[in-house]
Order: structure tokens, then sequence, then C-alpha cells
């Protein structure tokens, strides 16, 4: 029988405490554990003491002394890319004025619009890079980006040129999703179904065959759009092969959920909201419950999502920051996970699986999440022992390095 030949690795990291969350145990932990990197993939996985037997070979050997290893952070929800902020109508709301009086006066989402209509493409890569380099302070590799601020065929397409060069720029992977669906834009004042068939049949085809669109989003609200409104959407994405995923049961009911796991979406997203018959359909579909906290806690809604509901049906819970200028002005996923333990008592072990694993398969993505062989080598070194910690520590900068494709990042 031909002998083994004794594995040859780049890179060999020891003295590492591996949360891999490849398996059922709390967090997947590896105590002592040794992890190996081959060109951007990681090749091995298990406890040091395992080496001895291999006779493997590294170019390059780190101890680690004993820090956490986890993998590198996902977050599938952001609307990263927009001009301006609302910091304003912040300091306006807690001087008393609603959010009626503030739209009235040309706020919300028409004034993001409008300062991102009226931003040239590298104004907006600039501000939107710094938002994004502090996600990746604190332990981001892959990065979700949504349109929905432009809503014009080429504002849209400034943003989503945006987003692609931001993932060049930080070196890290974002994966876009079209949001042409966000609002109505003032310009179409009541013409409502002129602009869905404008951005179903005109914008989306044209964004798609330019390679700017990973998935398709919309917000299913009585604000915004109605599931009759968004079907014809999903349709249209689904003839081009294109994922979907939503903004369900934010603030109301209204079977979004549903919709989007009758196309067999990727995710739906807030779900404050969602009925038993809409986790039914997500369980059914495998659609990944997005949960996003600092909007609830930026808007000091009360209702919270049904957990219970969809821990009981199996439903993989995802958690992200929904970065955005109006509800979830927030810079950081570890704090987004340290809300969904406070707020909506996930465990810090499903919380760390919804910023990891659960994360990456709400965008489609199997080739990241948890630290097995075949993986791709994207992680994040903390100066911390126990996972709980990255939950527990409210702000704080607990990252060391982070590793993307098997090479230490910047
Ligand atoms: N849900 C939200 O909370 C944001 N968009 C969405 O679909 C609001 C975005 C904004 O206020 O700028
Ligand atoms: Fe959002």
């Amino acid at each position: 029988m031909a002998a083994m030949t004794a594995p040859r690795w780049d890179v060999l990291l020891t003295g590492a405490r591996l949360a891999t969350f490849d398996a059922d145990a709390p967090f997947g932990l590896v105590d002592d554990g040794a992890l190996a990197i081959a060109g951007e993939r990681i090749a091995w996985v298990g406890r040091r003491e395992a080496l001895a037997s291999m006779r493997a070979t590294a170019s390059e050997t780190v101890d680690l002394g004993g820090a956490l290893v986890t993998p590198g952070l996902v977050d599938c929800h952001t609307h990263l890319v927009f001009g301006g902020h609302r910091a304003g109508e912040f300091d306006m709301r807690l001087h008393g004025a609603s959010y009626e009086t503030i739209a009235r006066a040309g706020g919300g989402i028409a004034a993001t619009v409008a300062a991102t209509r009226a931003a040239s493409e590298d104004a907006l890569l600039a501000s939107a890079g710094e938002r994004a380099r502090a996600l990746l302070a604190d332990g981001a590799t892959t990065l979700e980006i949504k349109s929905g601020y432009g809503l014009t065929l080429a504002d849209e397409r400034k943003m989503l040129r945006v987003a692609r060069r931001l993932g060049d720029t930080l070196g890290v992977t974002v994966r876009t999703s079209f949001l042409g669906l966000h609002t109505v834009p003032a310009e179409f004042g009541e013409r409502r179904s002129a602009y869905v068939t404008e951005v179903c049949d005109r914008w989306l085809p044209a964004l798609a065959a330019e390679g700017l669109v990973d998935a398709v989003d919309a917000f299913c609200e009585g604000i915004a759009f109605s599931p009759e409104e968004i079907r014809g959407l999903f349709a249209r994405a689904t003839g081009l092969g294109l994922p979907v995923k939503l903004h369900a049961e934010q603030l109301s009911d209204q079977g979004g959920a549903a919709l989007v796991a009758a196309f067999g979406g990727l995710s739906a997203d807030h779900l404050e909201h969602l009925d038993a018959a809409g986790i039914e359909a997500m369980a059914r579909a495998g659609t990944v419950a997005v949960l996003l906290p600092g909007a609830l806690y930026a808007l000091r809604e009360t209702q919270l999502p049904p957990v219970e509901g969809l821990r009981a049906a199996g439903v993989p819970i995802a958690v992200a920051t929904d970065c955005n200028p109006g509800t979830s002005p927030l810079l950081s996923l570890r704090l987004a996970a340290n809300l969904a333990c406070t707020l909506f008592r996930l465990t810090p072990d499903e919380a760390l699986r919804g910023v990891t694993v659960h994360a990456a398969r709400a965008l489609g993505l199997t080739d990241r999440g948890t630290l097995a062989a075949g993986q791709r080598a994207d992680l994040a070194v903390w100066n911390v022992r126990d996972p709980a910690e990255l939950c527990y520590w409210i702000g704080g900068d607990l990252l060391r390095q982070r590793w993307v494709a098997g090479r230490p990042a910047a």
C-alpha cells in the first residue's frame, strides 16, 4: 500500500481556542486547537496533540498563545453606501419632533436619496469606506451591501458600483443586493405601478446584465411595497437566475416572509411581526431569519421577533447590523450580536452562529462561516479566550487580527 504523503501546509496556527461552529457542541469549541492553511483554504482543524502523528510540515507556524479564533464575521444585511447622514433628525426626534413632521420637512429616506444622488461615486466610496473599515475592525471579512438610496437607474448603478469597488479596495468579499423597491421616489408621486414596472422591467435586467447584482431585496411594508408588487419583482429576479431576500414583518405582518419563502428566498429580514404561518413557510423553504436588533433598538420598538418559534421550527437565525442612516446607524457586528442577546434573548452561541455560518447561508455562501477543512481561510483572532465574551463586552477593541483568504489582513 502506498505510504501516505505527509501534509504540506503554508501556515499552521497552534495554541488556539477554536470556535468552529462546525458541531452542535457549544460554539463547536476545540480547546488547545490547531488550524492549517493551504492557499486560500483551511486544510485541517483539530486538537494540537493530533499533529504529532501526522508528520505534517508548514512553511510558517504561529503560536497564538491560547487566543480565541472564530470564522471571519459575516455582516449579511447592510445599507453601507449612502450620502450624508441623519444625525440632525436624531437630534430633532429627541427634541420631540415626530417621524411624520420630519418626513413632511423632507427628512427620512427622501433626505438620504437626495444626498446620495448628489454625491459622486468617489465621494460615496470614501464615506462608505470609513463605515466598512469600522465593521472590519470588529472582525468582519464578508459584507452584504444594498442599493436603494439612488432610485434612478444611474444612481442605483452608482451605488452598486461603489459596493463592488469597496470589496476590491478593502480586500474583502462584498455581496450586493438590488433594493430598487425601497421606497417610491418623489418624482413618481402617486404613479406607483409605473415605478414598479420601471424597476422590474428596465433597471433590474440592465444592472444584472452588468454583473452588479448578486441578489434582489425589497421593503415589504405598509409604508413601502405590497406583497403583490414584490411578487412581480421576485418573478423577474428568478427569471434572471438571481436569488431573493426581503425586508419582512418589520412594522406589521404583510405576509412577506411567506412570500420570500415561496420563492425559495435566501432570507427574510427584521421579522418582529412574523406569525406562525410565516415561520412554517420559512422552515419548509430553508429561508434564513435575519434579525436586526439595531433597528428595533434605535426605533425603540417593543414588538420582539418570535425567537422561540424560530428555534422550535429549526429556522436558522442570523444577526446583522442593518447599518443605515435612518433606523440603524450601527457600525459594529459584535454590538449587533450583543443586542441580539440582550434584547432578543439569543444565547451567545446562537448570536455568534448568527454572525458566521447562518449569516453566510443568508447570502447563499457555503464556503465560509465555519472553521472546517475546505472552507475559505477567513478568520478572526481575538484578544479574549471565552467565545461568550464577544457578545458580553459592550464595545471595546477585542480584535487581534483578521485573516482573509489565508493571509493576514491589514
Ligand atoms: N427598513 C428600514 O428600517 C430602513 N429601510 C428599510 O427597508 C429605513 C432606511 C432609512 O430610514 O434610511
Ligand atoms: Fe435594511
